[in-house]
């Protein structure tokens, strides 16, 4: 059901979206057009030369980046399109506009606070300093705040496809916009890059009062010893939360150790059905949500799965885990619970 009131009106929380995932079609060929970058689509370099093709292009990247075919994961991959999207911002105006564009979005669904991921080595790797970037980000989040009632803290991600070296580099980079960033997480192909591997900059991270999270994709490789990493030593004493770990579900000992330690997870099941039956997603979910484990619904990258922002992700869960009214009340509360927002914040959300 896509209509539901009473999920449309609940008060959201948005703690798993990825700025750059934010990149609709219309935004993309305005700043082609603007930044005279020419678009092109897949691993054949089709032209793309109007809005329409651009759209069209986003269908066909939806319909292919899904598809189980091989044929269609060698011309596609996730990362081609979403890293293709980074280019395409220059200024510190085109930063401005594609956070603005999400926190116009997140206000019209409801979202009251969120704290959106960016992907800083993607942009400085390409020239792009961190000045243009945090700059851009910061005016839109101080205007969303003001006009949109929409709040915001920034989470940092390192790539963790680029080197621990790089990762530190750039976190010395982004020490004098420490203001601006609540917390640091780890993204990116996590095909044999163990979260370990950054332990020393998550160390230095937490001595220096930043709030740690890491991805950990939806039935990935060594998935299992990634969560563990994640919630047992990442950083010395692991992180305060975990994006996706929904393979945790298999573990008895994961779960109990998450739970345990109060970890919270963010879960996006759109981003997980594209890639596996729904019969494996939702009985996850509903196993770490029904032991107590404070998980979070949020959209990833909404643009390039299939359009989906957190409200379809909330009525996915809704009608597939058959969550109650109570429940999904649950959800925001859980939200609330493992935000970074002050404690006064907090009390204003609840
Ligand atoms: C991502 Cl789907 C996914 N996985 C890992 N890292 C990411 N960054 C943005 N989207
Ligand atoms: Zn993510």
């Amino acid at each position: 059901q896509t209509n539901d009131p009473f999920v449309v009106d609940i008060p959201k929380i948005e703690l798993h979206v990825h700025i750059e995932g934010t990149m609709t079609p219309e935004l993309r060929w305005k700043l082609s057009q603007k930044n005279k970058i020419p678009l092109t689509c897949g691993a054949d370099k089709i032209a793309l030369t109007s809005l329409e093709e651009t759209q069209k292009a986003y269908t066909c990247i939806r319909g292919r980046i899904g598809a189980a075919s091989a044929e269609a994961s060698k011309s596609f991959t996730f990362f081609q399109i979403y890293y293709e999207g980074f280019d395409l911002l220059q200024s510190e105006e085109d930063y401005y506009d594609l956070a603005m564009r999400y926190f116009e979005r997140a206000a019209k669904l409801n979202v009251r606070y969120c704290e959106p991921f960016f992907d800083p080595q993607g942009h400085t790797r390409r020239g792009i300093s961190m000045e243009v970037i945090m700059k851009g980000f910061q005016k839109a989040q101080i205007e969303a705040e003001r006009e949109l009632n929409v709040k915001s803290q920034w989470i940092m991600c390192f790539l963790r496809d680029m080197s621990p070296e790089s990762a530190t580099e750039q976190y010395e980079a982004a020490l004098p916009y420490k203001d601006m960033i609540v917390g640091i997480g780890l993204d990116s192909d996590e095909l044999d890059r163990p979260p370990k591997l950054f332990d020393e900059v998550f160390r230095r991270a937490r001595e220096d009062g930043f709030r740690r999270t890491s991805h950990c994709d939806f039935n990935q490789k060594d998935t299992h010893e990634h969560i563990r990493q994640v919630a047992e030593s990442l950083g010395g004493p692991g992180t305060e939360r975990i994006d996706h770990g929904l393979n945790a579900a298999d573990q008895d000992d994961l779960m109990n150790m998450i739970k345990e330690k109060g970890i919270g997870m963010t879960i996006c099941p759109c981003a997980y059905i594209r890639h596996a039956p729904e019969s494996e997603v939702f009985v996850r979910i509903r196993k770490l949500f029904d032991a107590g484990i404070k998980i979070t619904i949020a959209s990833d990258d909404p643009a390039y799965m299939e359009d989906n922002w957190v409200l379809h992700n909330l009525y996915m869960v809704r009608d597939k885990c058959k969550f109650t009214d109570q429940e999904m009340v649950r959800l925001q509360r859980n939200a609330i619970e493992i935000c970074w927002a002050s404690d006064d914040e907090k009390a204003a959300l609840s």
